[in-house]
């Protein structure tokens, strides 16, 4: 429609999203969720969902996920539309790496590389953090990250730090997985 937001043109994009307070695994679904009712946003994929240890930050464990997205939104939209999604999820901002109720991180914007105050695409900490990481290349395995090459090359230095994934699909497809059927027949999350 001609009052949509964005131009015509659409961009893969990859989103990480955190929460370590309340119900944190529910608070990701729902953010999933939100995400794939907007108009401007087309859900391509889902990582599993892992279970984190807090990296530079306190309080409980975090759980983290990633989606793989095609939107027509700016980079800057796609910004505000994550943080009026954070706002709604009751997030708080009292301090740098605060607990946090929901947080959604721009990881890669198509192959742009955006170095402005308040954006910065490729995520620059992305890199480093297995709890961004391990769920991107679970998506996207043969992923090039704009200007750091192969994302798989980076794990071996993130292996230290503690992800689990975490089972969240009761269906019957999950349980013929989990009894050792061919894992592209029952693939689910
Ligand atoms: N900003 C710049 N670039 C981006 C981008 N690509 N995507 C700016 C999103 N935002 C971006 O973010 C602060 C500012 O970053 C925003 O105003 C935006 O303009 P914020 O979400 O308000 O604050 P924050 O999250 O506390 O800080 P920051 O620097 O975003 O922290 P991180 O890097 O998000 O790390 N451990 C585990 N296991 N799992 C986690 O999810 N998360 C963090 C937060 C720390 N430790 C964690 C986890
Ligand atoms: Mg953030």
């Amino acid at each position: 429609p001609a009052n949509d937001v964005g131009s015509d043109a659409m961009t893969v994009a990859y989103i990480g999203l955190g929460a370590n307070l309340g119900d944190a695994r529910q608070t990701l679904k729902d953010a999933v969720v939100c995400l794939a009712q907007q108009r401007t946003i087309s859900i391509l994929g889902k990582s599993s969902l892992y279970r984190t240890a807090p990296f530079e930050a306190g309080g409980d464990d975090y759980y983290n996920c990633v989606v793989k997205l095609d939107t027509t939104l700016s980079a800057r939209e796609l910004l505000a539309l994550c943080q009026k999604i954070e706002h709604h999820f009751g997030r708080e901002r009292p301090y740098r790496n605060a607990p946090r109720t929901l947080d959604l991180d721009i990881l890669l914007f198509g192959t742009d590389s955006i170095d402005e105050p308040d954006l910065i695409v490729p995520h620059p900490r992305l890199t480093d953090r297995a709890f961004a990481l391990v769920p991107l290349v679970e998506i996207e395995p043969a992923l090039d990250i704009p200007a750091r090459g192969r994302a798989d090359a980076f794990l071996a230095a993130v292996a230290d730090q503690r992800v689990e994934k975490v089972q969240t699909c009761q269906c019957p497809m999950q349980k013929a997985l989990a009894a050792g059927e061919d894992a592209d027949k029952t693939r689910c999350r």
